[in-house]
Order: C-alpha cells, then structure tokens, then sequence
C-alpha cells in the first residue's frame, strides 16, 4: 500500500478527502494546526513556510498531496508565507527527498477573472481574481518547473468547491462532491503517465463553466451533478453583485477579504515562524476601512 502525504490535513478539503481515502494508502498528515489522526493515520505538526519542517514531512511518502495553505483572498503576508513560500518548500523538499509525484490543490481563483458566459479548459491563459489566485498561479508555475526541470510528475487540480452539497449559486457551476474528489485524487496518485496536467477539480455538474476533458481523458468519471440541489439551492439564494456575478470567481472578484474558515486557534501558534501573522490583522484592518 502506498503512503501518501497530505498537507493542510486539518482543513475542510482534507477531512473529506481522509475519510473517503482511509483503508485506501497509509495516510501521513500534517498542518500547523493540531489533530487527532484517525486508525491508520500518522500526524506530524508541520509549518510548511519553515524548509526544515517541509523536508521532514516528505521523507519517505510515495505522494504527496498538497492542500496546505491560506484558503482564501485575504492579506498578501498571510499569503505570502503560506501558498508563496509553504508552496516552493514542499516542492524542493520533495525533490530533495526523491519524492516524484505531488497533486497540488490550485483552485478555480487561478482563473477566477473569466466571465460566466465562457467556457474554458485546462489551456487557457491565467486570469487570477486576487493574491490568492496568484499565489495558485504560483504553486502551478513552480509545479511546470519541477516537472520539466526534475522530472517530477506533477498533477494540479484547480478545485471549485468540497462540500457535501453546493452552497450557493455559484457553487453549483463549480461544486465537486468529496467521492468525486476522491476519485480525482486517486487517479493523481495511480495514473501511470502524469508527468504535468491540470485538471479542474469539480463534479459532472450541469452548470459547469470548464471544459474538463483533460480530467475525463485521464479516466476521470464524476459521479455527481449539482443539479439535483439547484432547486433548494436557487430558492435561497441572496441579492447579487454586479461585479461578481458577471465573473467565475464571484466575491474574490471585488473583496479584498474573505473571511478565513481555518483560523489558527490561539494555541496552535509557532511564534518565531508565524511572525507575518500580526501585520496580516493589520491588512485586513486597513482593507475593511
Ligand atoms: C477556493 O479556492 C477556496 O479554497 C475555498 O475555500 C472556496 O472559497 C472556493 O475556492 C470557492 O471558490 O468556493
């Protein structure tokens, strides 16, 4: 059985993605934040901004997949230290550590700056709809580097949104249910042939704004359509805004903020490290003025 890394492990996306892969590959996680692993599970604290902590954790694993970071638009120092530097020492730490293969989790926000009424697929140029889509930007540009210039097998997944069930209007073009995030995953880790692709990472959804052909070719076969929520979904759905319904990012379009789901708890602090942590409060400050 394999062994399998997964960073930002106490995070949403990995929560689904642990339960689904249990019983799968020995999982071996980490975060800065802590948590209890599950039977079968090995967790290592890591602050993946630190090198030595980064070559730590990758010592050893088959794969690696790379969901760590700041989640969502928010202050450049938080995402700095994170998705920017976090991003690069988990791919030189894999290098160093002879580990070849890492699925890392870019995200729709990469592209987030085109329109509703346009289709695109795994080719078209980068529209980020923020720092953090940059910093996704980034995490592919280094995945392209480490493939062509290592030889690492490289497999990025530009996910939507992981939930149970979509949660908006706009989550419903981009909605990926975590079996079928499993799936993607699963064919990340085993296909014989990755050597560099990007895939996007949401279910057979009929309101899907991406052509993921490049997913299907690679023997992807979603098993869930948001359709079937659309009703409910619709008939909850809020006033809109005239900048982010027009774009496929939405909100990350025009805020400079979204609140972020996975906050440090006070306790989970590494001091030293984490220095960037108190002039990021400021930006968000500032931002809301
Ligand atoms: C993302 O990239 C975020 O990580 C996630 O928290 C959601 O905000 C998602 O995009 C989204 O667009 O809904």
């Amino acid at each position: 059985m394999k062994t399998i890394l997964i960073t930002g492990a106490a995070g949403d996306v990995a929560t689904h993605l642990r339960r689904e892969l249990a019983g799968k590959y020995h999982l071996r996680l980490s975060d800065l934040r802590p948590l209890a692993p599950a039977k079968g599970e090995k967790f290592a604290r890591a602050d993946i901004s630190n090198m030595a902590d980064a070559l730590r954790i990758t010592r050893g694993v088959d794969a690696i997949v790379h969901l760590g970071g700041y989640s969502v638009e928010g202050p450049w120092e938080g995402i700095l230290s994170a998705n920017i530097v976090g991003c690069y020492n988990v791919f030189e730490a894999a290098r160093r550590n002879g580990v070849r293969r890492i699925l890392f989790a870019t995200s729709n926000h990469a592209v987030g700056f085109y329109p509703r009424k346009q289709t695109i697929d795994h080719r078209v140029y980068i529209k980020p709809d923020g720092r953090y889509g940059v910093s996704k930007v980034f995490g592919e540009a280094i995945g392209s580097l480490y493939a062509d210039k290592y030889g690492m097998q490289v497999f990025l997944m530009r996910i939507g949104n992981v939930n149970p069930a979509p949660i908006d209007k706009r989550r419903l073009s981009i909605w990926l249910s975590p079996r079928d995030l499993a799936q993607l995953v699963a064919i990340g880790i085993e296909h014989p042939d990755i050597r560099f692709e990007i895939v996007y990472g949401v279910s057979r959804n009929t309101r899907s704004w991406y052509d993921n052909s490049n997913a299907y070719r690679l023997g992807y076969k979603p098993q869930d359509d948001s359709e079937v929520y659309a009703p409910e979904v619709l008939a909850k759905e809020g006033p809109g805004n005239a900048i982010g319904d027009l774009y496929q990012g939405g909100a990350f379009t025009h805020v400079e903020a979204v609140p972020n789901p996975a906050p440090l708890p006070k306790a989970a602090k590494a001091p030293a490290r984490n220095a960037a942590k108190k002039p990021a409060r400021k930006a968000v400050k500032k931002a809301k003025k």
